[in-house]
């Protein structure tokens, strides 16, 4: 079952565990869309930063595009077919979404990726999403596939239980993370971002997570 050798982690590639590999720059040549992409996406459903149950207003501005999108409010997290704020079908999954989404999942070794859901964040300075997994999605089977563009952010990559320590993995503009399998239930996070503009986007971050929810 195991090959190893055929994922032999290069410079480009990095394992983070068994079913995670970090794609360094994979998403370069996909940039000049990605972005066109956001803000077609953002100019039909705005970013907004949601209450999470326990009252708090997130640092992070969200939103999504797909036949489903992540959303919370103080009754709690779910995917829903329609922005909450509109009422409105989320705008639909750009197709360079998908088409990058699948290729850096067969790369990664989960062949046949198609996602129906990809939550768009936008971290301005500051701002942090703390340890959480993603377990709202109906099958864990599949990977999901987390794109990073604009300043670079810090990264924490926990263990399956939300103690215990975490790796720091740097994430800078174009690195794309895919993570599934054994991995898929990983407690994760992202430290408070540096004002460190970049070159393209400035002071924000955008990291796009592409899932199968549905
Ligand atoms: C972020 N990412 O990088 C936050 N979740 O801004 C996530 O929470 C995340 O990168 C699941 C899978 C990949 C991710
Ligand atoms: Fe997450």
């Amino acid at each position: 079952m195991e090959t190893p050798e055929l994922f032999e982690p290069t410079e480009r590639e990095q394992r983070l565990g068994p079913g995670a590999v970090l794609l360094r720059g994979f998403a370069l040549p996909w940039v000049p869309e990605l972005l066109a992409a956001i803000a077609a996406v953002e100019s039909a459903s705005p970013f907004r930063h949601l209450v999470t149950p326990g009252g708090f207003t997130m640092s992070v501005a969200m939103t999504n595009c797909g036949a489903l999108g992540w959303t919370s409010d103080r009754l709690g997290y779910q995917y829903t077919a329609t922005d909450p704020e509109s009422g409105a079908p989320w705008p639909a999954m750009p197709a360079a979404f998908a088409r990058l989404a699948s290729e850096a999942a067969a790369v990664a070794g989960f062949a046949g990726f198609a996602p129906d859901a990809c939550l768009i964040n936008r971290y301005l300075p500051g701002a942090r999403l703390s340890l959480h997994q993603d377990r709202n999605e109906r099958d864990y089977s599949a990977p999901i596939v987390s794109v990073s563009l604009g300043m670079r952010a810090t990264f924490l990559w926990g263990g399956l239980a939300r103690s215990g320590p975490s790796l720091k993995v740097p994430l800078r503009h174009g690195d794309v993370v895919v993570w599934g399998g054994a991995d898929r239930l990983r407690y994760h996070g992202v430290q408070p971002l540096k004002d460190e503009p970049h070159a393209l986007l400035g002071s924000q971050r955008f990291n796009l997570t592409l899932r199968k929810a549905g």
